[in-house]
């Protein structure tokens, strides 16, 4: 079966082709097919059997284009291969937060997955000012399963470097290089501005020198650290969550890269929903305190519980595989000190790329709704300056922001938590 693109039409015939879905639907005759991404790259489509719809799934196929451009942007459908593989090895290590997968082609670029259907997007509920007690929890386990064990702290020297070159996946990665780490940080046809903001605004990220020189070494550092596999796209609308569980879901910027990346992507994005939420609060009638105060505790305990996952997950490896680098009286104190000096060196790039990504949602391309769907175009303003603000400090500073306690000292002087 050749490459094609599936209509709404087309969907129910082809699932009633497909061996794998007669274990899920009883009725190839009623389904329900419904059109629901509005993500900037594929389609997704939720598929429902009308009369019974537990038996439920979602259709992702990548096109060979950008789906919010359109064909004037090619992008090659294969990206759909790192996405099937990408999913795979993350079900594999951590499959309490990954959607399961029942069919994947590579072919038809396209995977069929669980319908999350008591499951929302993060970035929506969190605008609704929603509160989710076991997040951090759950996305700190996911990323330290996924980041230490496919890590060469893990993997034997064959199998990370085979990874690596599965994973390779140069389309999405140049647009993370370009809309994360380029566009945003220079006058550019692709930048989209609140007109509110002044050419004094744009020229404090665009002319600074250090910020400047700060970015590019962020980039650099994106392109060459080859540490982990990422997610590569891990905010908050990449996460879809209900009371009880986490489902982390599109990793189609799935590459190795830098661990920081992924924990940074998460920092930011709840960061900027942070400032947004001084605004939004007081939009659904409430005191903004308690909200943004849950906000600055999940940020905190994300960096902090990940920190702790990720060294115990180290430690239990050295115990069970114990090497001869550490096996002498103060061993343990050095492979300890070792420990510490990584991890701040990783908290050193969380916090470099948490900037970038706070940065480029306001001057680049791609937006976040918490801020760029307020209407109020001043107060968005005021909130863009203050990411913006953050972002500089965070990502020219990063080497000497001692803790997590800090970040949110700087976001609490920007936008005082009362
Ligand atoms: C042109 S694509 C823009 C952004 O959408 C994705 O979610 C990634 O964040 C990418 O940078
Ligand atoms: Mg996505």
């Amino acid at each position: 079966m050749g490459y094609r693109i599936l209509t709404i039409e087309d969907i129910p015939k082809f699932l009633g082709s497909l061996e794998e879905m007669r274990n899920i639907f009883s009725d190839f005759n009623c389904l329900e097919v419904v059109e629901v991404g509005d993500g900037n790259l594929n389609y997704v489509y939720l598929i429902k059997n009308s009369k019974n719809p537990q038996e439920t799934v979602v259709l992702k196929q990548a096109v060979p284009y950008l789906r919010v451009v359109g064909e004037s942007w090619p992008l090659k459908r294969e990206r759909m291969t790192i996405e099937i593989m990408a999913l795979q090895k993350e079900i594999e290590l951590c499959p309490e937060h990954v959607p399961e997968v029942y069919y994947g082609s590579h072919e038809m670029s396209l995977v069929i997955m669980e319908n999350l259907s008591s499951h929302k997007v993060l970035r929506g509920e969190i605008i609704q000012g929603k509160i989710f007690r076991n997040f951090a929890e759950h996305i700190t386990t996911f990323m330290a399963e996924v980041l230490f064990k496919t890590s060469d702290l893990y993997l034997d020297h064959q199998t990370k470097k085979e990874m690596v070159s599965k994973y390779i996946n140069y389309d999405l990665c140049k647009i993370t290089e370009d809309f994360v780490f380029t566009t945003p940080y220079e006058k550019h046809e692709t930048n989209v501005y609140n007109q509110e903001l002044t050419e004094e605004d744009l020229n404090f990220i665009q002319q600074d020198r250090d910020l400047k020189i700060a970015v590019a070494e962020m980039k650099y550092k994106f392109m060459n650290n080859a540490e982990s596999l990422l997610h590569g796209d891990l905010h908050i609308g990449s996460i879809m969550v209900n009371e009880n569980e986490t489902y982390v879901i599109d990793p189609e910027f799935s590459f190795y890269g830098p661990m920081g990346f992924d924990v940074g992507a998460v920092i930011g994005n709840l960061l900027m929903s942070y400032f947004s939420h001084e605004y939004r609060q007081k939009l659904l009638g409430r005191e903004p305190y308690v909200y943004r105060k849950w906000l600055l505790d999940t940020i905190e305990s994300v960096w902090i519980k990940f920190a702790e996952k990720f060294e115990t997950l180290w430690i239990e490896e050295q115990l069970s595989n114990p090497q001869l680098a550490w096996n002498y009286p103060e061993g343990e104190q050095h492979f300890k000190v070792l420990r510490e000096s990584f991890i701040a060196r990783l908290f050193s790039d969380t916090v470099g790329f948490a900037a970038c990504k706070m940065m480029r949602r306001i001057l680049g391309l791609a937006k976040v709704a918490d801020i760029a769907e307020i209407e109020d175009l001043q107060e968005r303003a005021r909130i863009e300056r203050m990411t913006l603000k953050l972002g500089k400090i965070m990502v020219i500073e990063r080497d000497s922001i001692k803790d997590i306690g800090e970040v949110l000292n700087l976001a609490k002087e920007l936008s005082p938590l009362v």
